[in-house]
């Protein structure tokens, strides 16, 4: 007999087979146990479809009696697809096994279940549960995105060489490695800087990986180049340009006429596009989870604004680039305490390279 918690560990895998196109619904996997045995087991696949627990349970299998394992509560109210517990009640489950409660107001999941006879477990590998959903636990709860900004750094924390080189400072591989980050991600976020720059294509480019996501360009004055990679792309429709009202009429209109998407927001008290309007605007626009790249002025931005949620940061750790290209020179502490904002990190290591992943902001402890 395996135990409780093989099987919510069992879920918690299948969940994160979700991660490319979930968002920004959760990533909820679904075990279904009777006499010991796996009867069925599924996962969320993607954003509108079927949930876990009615995949898991629609088979035409006697489902009488056994017990379900679900990394989420299962969902009470009609959204885009029918309540999980009309199907659970409805397959005569004995007991449901949750990880972590689900913070959107409209579920009342385990009460529903308990009222209706339904012996409920909560609990189970709870941190493992949320740390897995840590987007969508954001998003139901702070309604923002989830902001994870990437950053590519020489050893001694640069960006990009004195004259503002910074193609490229990883290694291949982990250039791989950003691309299936990006295919995680709904939106990729860059200064106009760095489009003007490197010429970006701001695409998934990975084998298997066909996905597209939402590219954004920060362009306060509408300086976006019409031959540049990004307004060739033949598919415009994913480009989103954030720009001034007061920027270039006629340029707003070629660009719109293109097929990009325009959207106007105001300046914050320095000038600058303002970076809660963007945030909001892009969650209007379903983007669950956005990755920020940069370059040096966008991410210190999103820094000093306490804008970012979890920081991965790639340390080339065979190259010193000098200069002043360093991501964090808009903030400002008095004592080295004060700069202690990572509650959690990662490393991992790749060719010459290191790579640190680091939580800012944790969700759905309380
Ligand atoms: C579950 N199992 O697999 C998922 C749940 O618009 P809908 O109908 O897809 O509902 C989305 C909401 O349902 C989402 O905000 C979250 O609260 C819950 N997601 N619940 O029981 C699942 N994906
Ligand atoms: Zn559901």
């Amino acid at each position: 007999m395996m135990s409780k918690y093989f099987y919510m560990n069992l879920a918690i895998e299948l969940a994160k087979k979700g991660i490319l196109y979930t968002s920004p619904n959760p990533m909820v996997g679904a075990v279904c146990v009777k006499d010991g045995k796996i009867l069925s087991s599924s996962y969320h696949y993607k954003f509108g479809e079927l949930h876990a627990e009615r995949k898991c349970l629609m088979k035409n299998l006697d489902f009488s009696g056994a017990e379900l394992y679900v990394n989420l509560e299962p969902c009470s109210h009609k959204g885009k697809t029918p309540p999980c517990t009309d199907i659970i009640i409805e397959k005569g489950i004995k007991k449901v096994y949750i990880a972590h409660e689900d913070p959107n107001p409209k579920v009342k999941g385990i009460e529903v279940l308990r009222e209706s006879g339904i012996n409920v477990e909560l609990g189970i590998l709870k941190e493992k549960a949320i740390d897995l959903n840590q987007a969508f636990l954001c998003n139901m709860i702070e309604k923002k995105p989830y902001v994870t900004l990437k950053i590519a750094t020489s050893l001694d924390g640069k960006m990009a060489t004195y004259s503002g080189k910074s193609k490229y400072i990883s290694s291949p591989s982990v250039l791989k490695y950003v691309h299936l980050l990006r295919s995680e991600n709904d939106a990729i976020l860059v200064g106009i800087n760095t489009v003007l720059e490197d010429d970006p294509e701001l695409t998934v480019r990975l084998k298997g990986y066909e996905k597209r996501i939402k590219r954004v360009i920060l362009d306060s004055s509408l300086r976006f180049p019409i031959n540049s990679k990004l307004f060739k792309t033949r598919d415009k429709s994913e480009i989103i340009i954030f720009t001034l009202k007061k920027s270039d009429k006629e340029k707003k209109e070629k660009l719109k006429n293109a097929g990009i998407i325009i959207k106007e927001v105001n300046e914050d008290s320095k000038g600058v596009l303002a970076l809660d309007e963007i945030i909001k605007e892009l969650y209007n626009m379903n983007v669950g989870k956005l990755l920020v790249e940069g370059g040096t002025k966008v991410a210190s931005a999103f820094l000093k604004q306490g804008k970012v949620d979890k920081i991965i940061q790639e340390i080339a750790v065979n190259k010193i680039l000098g200069g002043d290209f360093s991501y964090s020179t808009e903030l400002k502490f008095n004592i080295p305490e004060e700069g202690e904002i990572i509650k959690d990190w990662k490393i991992y290591d790749m060719d010459d390279n290191i790579i640190i992943e680091g939580s800012i902001n944790v969700y759905g402890y309380n």
